[in-house]
């Protein structure tokens, strides 16, 4: 590890006000969590930090909607969020949250810190003010039509249907959505950390020094410095935060993206009283994991109030990855479109690590990549059932079957048997890297190859046709099957580690550092395995038809949530409406129509006559729940012939925003033929 004899790995704090989704897992911790595993399979000094974003003006709304207060929200989904990183077996050392009390004191040292050395500059402007709520208003809290594209509902910091980043003062009509009314301008002052004076600084350290970081990281920084570095405001009017520490400042509060990063901090001060080491001796390596859009906080924002503290290391890499989307479409919390964690943990016990395997083989390392349902039971039983699982399971029946599970000593190995063995060393190296430069997918897919290797090896050996011939050469395959596999639980631990801990169990083995991975003797001849059982077991379709039914019936709430009502139609007059003749009738038979999907065919005594009526509702109803329900029919409908019946009427039904249908009967029950008006 050259000049580093340790290593700090942050993983970005997600916002407690909802529960993880794959999106958070691809993009930042299951690779973060890969990496340190690795780490400490290699026995290098390593920590993982996590924790809550507990502060910011989301958590805030979502409190005042709910008629609750913001820590009961972070109090709630804190504790998923814990529990569903845990079941997962994301291996933080701390997961911490900013509410804590070891935080505040942590941010308000650092904010003190910088202001008293004369690093903020402190300014005063015009803000949005809510005159009946008595508070100037976070961005957020203010809604108007956005100058770029006229969408009506953008908010002060962005337009949501456009993308495009604005302050509140450009909006037009702006609204608060606390009052309703219109903000008015009043000064307020607040500090600012002049990113500007740092800009020559943050060419030399990034731009200059570290040609290294990942091109889609580099370019966004390159993007943002060259566009120019403004003052940032870090302090905020609210009341939820962590307050500034100044004497005599009252109803002002960190900007949330200054005190969360602090939040690293606490968190390790929590984990260990050696905190400092982690973060200020020249020889620890700090590597921030997080997602696209923190890439700006991560590495101009957070590392210039480093530089301007000056005690602190600065982070060595930021392995930022791209956005994972989901069947095509971008995941979305307010619209619901996701896959959360806490529920795959409930619907798949037992297959947190396929969960983990398929969105490393698909991460979004270099580009926006898409997570299919298809593609995760393909992944599922194509590869890891397929090929590891299937290797695995062969390896150990077969030493159940031949020797009672014992490992049998290899007699003189052949070329093939050697070019094998060898190959594991090879493997070896090529795992390390990729992870070495965080290319966790590729290191994922160089692992398996050696599942792939042993898979190979087997089917080409045969030992269950050898056996029959030369029952001393089955000896030899299967030792160096048994070798590959004990070789599979080390080179397989940071990506699949319940797995690797079951398959250590099949092989009664003891868990192995890296170092010996490579070693062709790890299992002992005369040591005697266990029987095994399923490492992996196959995904059934029907599974993955419930997964996509959920997503298609999520499609439909949104598809119902934003459908707008037809506008009204021309009016007419009253006799044009009396010329209908509606009737309550009641049904008295009814049965599908044969070869048809949509029909029925009803049979309804109207009070005038009993008539037959042919109606599309068949996907709605079925035939036996319709017979005695009173409906209103259309009765002087010129008669019409469907599928050969002929329909004398028509039903009135409502028609849903999603195109489903309901029929529209009398509230009270009525007598059959009353006119309907
Ligand atoms: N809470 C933003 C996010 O989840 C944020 C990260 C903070 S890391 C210090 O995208
Ligand atoms: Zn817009």
């Amino acid at each position: 590890m050259s000049k580093f004899k340790r290593t700090l790995i942050t993983t970005a704090l997600p916002y407690a006000n909802g529960p993880i989704h794959i999106g958070h897992l691809a993009g930042v911790y299951v690779p973060a969590d890969i990496y340190a595993r690795y780490l400490r399979l290699k026995k290098e000094d390593v920590i993982m930090i996590g924790g809550s974003d507990e502060h910011g003006v989301p958590i805030t709304i979502k409190a005042k909607n709910e008629g609750v207060t913001p820590q009961d929200i972070v109090d709630r989904y804190h504790e998923i969020i814990k529990e569903s990183f845990q079941k997962l077996g994301i291996s933080f050392d701390v997961y911490s949250r900013t509410s804590s009390e070891i935080h505040h004191e942590t941010a308000s040292e650092f904010f003190r810190k910088l202001y008293e050395t004369g690093k903020l500059i402190e300014k005063t402007s015009e803000q949005y003010f809510d005159e009946e709520n008595k508070q100037f208003l976070a961005d957020r809290y203010i809604i108007g039509t956005c100058p770029k594209c006229g969408f009506e509902k953008a908010y002060g910091d962005q337009c949501e249907s456009c993308g495009t980043s604005l302050s509140p003062t450009e909006l037009i009509n702006p609204t608060s959505t606390l009052s309703g009314n219109q903000p008015v301008l009043k000064e307020t002052k607040h500090w600012y950390l002049p990113l500007d004076q740092y800009e020559p600084w943050l060419r030399e350290w990034i731009l200059e020094g570290h040609k290294e970081w990942k091109p889609n990281v580099y370019g966004q920084v390159k993007s943002w410095i060259d566009g120019g570095l403004q003052p940032r405001a870090v302090t905020r009017d609210l009341e939820w935060g962590v307050p500034v520490p100044v004497e005599g400042i009252e109803g002002k509060v960190l900007y949330v993206w200054f005190d969360a990063p602090i939040g690293y901090i606490s968190a390790t001060k929590e984990l260990t009283p050696e905190w400092e080491t982690y973060w200020k001796d020249p020889e620890t390596r700090m590597l921030h994991f997080i997602g696209k859009d923190n890439i700006v906080f991560h590495c101009i924002i957070f590392p210039a109030m480093l530089k301007a503290e000056g005690t602190y290391n600065l982070p060595e890499n930021v392995p930022a990855n791209e956005f994972l989307n989901l069947e095509n479409d971008k995941i979305s919390t307010s619209r619901n479109w996701a896959v959360w964690l806490h529920e795959y943990l409930e619907e798949f016990p037992g297959k947190e690590d396929v969960l983990k395997y398929v969105l490393t083989a698909n991460a979004p390392e270099t580009k926006d990549n898409d997570f299919t349902w298809k593609d995760f039971q393909a992944r599922n039983n194509n590869e890891l059932v397929a090929v590891l699982g299937n290797f695995v399971n062969r390896a150990l029946v077969l030493t159940q079957k031949y020797y009672e599970g014992v490992i049998p000593a290899a007699g003189e190995l052949s070329d093939f048997d050697k070019e094998t063995l060898a190959s594991i060393s090879t493997i070896k190296a090529d795992v390390e890297k990729s992870l070495d430069n965080f290319r966790i997918r590729e290191a994922l897919k160089n692992a398996m190859d050696l599942a792939r290797l042993g898979n190979k090896y087997l089917a080409d050996e045969e030992p269950w046709k050898v056996i029959k011939t030369d029952p001393e050469r089955v000896k030899t395959i299967l030792n160096v099957c048994l070798q590959v596999t004990a070789n599979l639980t080390i080179c397989l631990e940071p990506f699949l580690p319940f797995s690797m801990d079951k398959l250590r169990g099949f092989l009664n083995l003891e868990k192995m550092d890296w170092e010996k991975l490579g070693d062709t003797a790890l299992l002992p001849v005369g040591h005697k395995v266990n029987k095994p059982e399923l490492l992996f077991e196959k995904i059934e379709d029907s599974v993955i038809e419930t997964q996509l039914q959920k997503l298609e019936d999520t499609k439909k709430a949104n598809e119902m949530a934003t459908a707008k009502a037809a506008p009204a139609k021309e009016n007419i007059e009253f006799d044009d409406f009396a010329k209908m003749d509606v009737r309550a009738g009641t049904v008295i038979e009814c049965e599908k129509v044969a070869k048809t999907k949509k029909l029925l065919k009803l049979t309804i005594d109207t009070g005038i006559d009993k008539r037959t009526v042919v109606s599309g509702i068949a996907e709605y109803y079925q035939p036996e729940e319709l017979i005695g329900k009173q409906v209103s029919i259309l009765v002087n409908l010129a008669p019409k012939s469907l599928k050969g019946i002929e329909s004398q009427g028509m039903i009135l039904c409502a028609e849903n925003a999603d195109g489903t249908l309901s029929i529209v009967s009398p509230d009270k029950k009525v007598k059959n033929g009353s006119e309907i008006r």
